[in-house]
């Protein structure tokens, strides 16, 4: 393990102003995305797609620092022949790599999942990186209902997420570790507050157990959030606040940076509660954005499957990515969403 080599990258990660753009929709996803566009989801569409995210010049030079790969795109090449890694590290950014196999049913424990991928992960790093990627990305999904999420579910979850970031760091390769506490429920932002820092407090004894080096590692959680079909959703300011306690409580300093998942909030939202957090936090930690659906959900809608789209949807994706780098320095402000519009 070259330990340098990976805080650099870190670093580089969640650099002043920027954050990382999460295009890692595994194929089921991105037909969602698709079908929500009416666009057919084959290769070559899918490639067609993220060429035009990655071509987009002024977001991806300015705003972005990464970008998740999904194992079909990190083989992919653009229309003219270039890989789509070398037009990603052409922008400046850093390539990388999805390689969880996703959420699977958890025996005896109804409604929850473990995420799978830890076999043959050292020798599908070793391929990865030598693909481009120097980074990589694993999601563990806790859901929250009653009686979920039951301890067995969260400590088999932190500790597959220690031992893939572990085989990471072992093959100089980043580890973005994401424990997701899904938005989805009724429960209020008080209960997500509880089991975020529950989750994440086994995340990082399961961390520390595993060895990984925490100065070599970005973490990508959720926001303390109400659940979607809550009667009754927390303003911004409590949504930062109560965000930044539970990380505080849980996530030491040496961690370098903090990558937001957006989790199915509104573009605003992610955004808004992002910039929240910048203006009041005096936190250790870089706090910016890996964001998916907060960013692609504007230009996708733009693009449409059509050519013609290409240009709009391109400066689309680069006002979600301007918005959320002004967020990332605590500068954002709500006119400025306004007047693009
Ligand atoms: C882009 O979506 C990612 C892949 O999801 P699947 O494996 O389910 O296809 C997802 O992991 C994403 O990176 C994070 O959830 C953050 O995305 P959002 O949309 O929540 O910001």
């Amino acid at each position: 393990m070259n330990l340098d080599h990976l805080t650099q990258t870190a670093a580089a990660m969640v650099r002043p102003g920027k954050g990382i753009l999460a295009a890692d929709e595994s194929s089921g996803t991105i037909k969602k995305r698709f079908d929500a566009i009416g666009v057919e989801s084959t290769p070559d569409n899918r490639r067609d797609y993220r060429e035009l995210l990655f071509r987009s010049s002024d977001a991806m030079k300015s705003y972005i620092s990464g970008v998740i790969l999904y194992d079909e795109t990190i083989r992919q090449a653009a229309n003219d022949g270039t890989p789509l890694v070398k037009l990603i590290e052409q922008a400046g950014a850093i390539p990388g790599i999805k390689v969880d196999l996703g959420a699977k049913p958890l025996p005896f424990c109804p409604g929850e999942t473990i995420t799978e991928g830890l076999d043959g992960l050292r020798e599908r790093l070793k391929e990865y990186a030598g693909l481009g990627a120097r980074f990589a990305k694993w999601r563990a999904v806790i859901d929250v209902g009653e009686g979920v999420p039951s301890w067995t579910a969260v400590r088999a979850n932190a500790h597959a997420l220690a031992r893939y970031a572990a085989l990471c760091q072992e093959q100089d390769v980043v580890p973005i570790v994401e424990p997701e506490v899904l938005m989805d429920g009724a429960h209020d932002i008080d209960r997500c507050a509880t089991v975020t820092e529950f989750v994440l407090k086994t995340v990082f004894q399961e961390l520390y157990e595993q060895r990984v080096v925490l100065e070599g590692m970005v973490l990508k959680p959720n926001m303390v959030i109400a659940g979607k079909k809550a009667p009754v959703q927390a303003p911004v300011e409590e949504v930062a606040e109560k965000t930044l306690m539970v990380l505080r409580r849980c996530v030491p300093a040496a961690v370098p940076g903090i990558a937001f998942l957006s989790g199915g909030q509104s573009d605003q939202e992610a955004t808004a509660h992002l910039d929240a957090m910048n203006r009041t936090s005096r936190a250790p930690w870089r706090l910016t954005f890996s964001y998916g659906r907060a960013l692609q959900a504007a230009p996708q809608k733009v693009w449409s499957g059509s050519a013609e789209n290409v240009e709009a949807a391109q400066r689309a994706f680069s006002h979600r990515a301007r918005m959320n780098s002004l967020a990332a320095a605590g500068q954002w402000r709500r006119e400025l969403e306004e007047m693009a519009a």
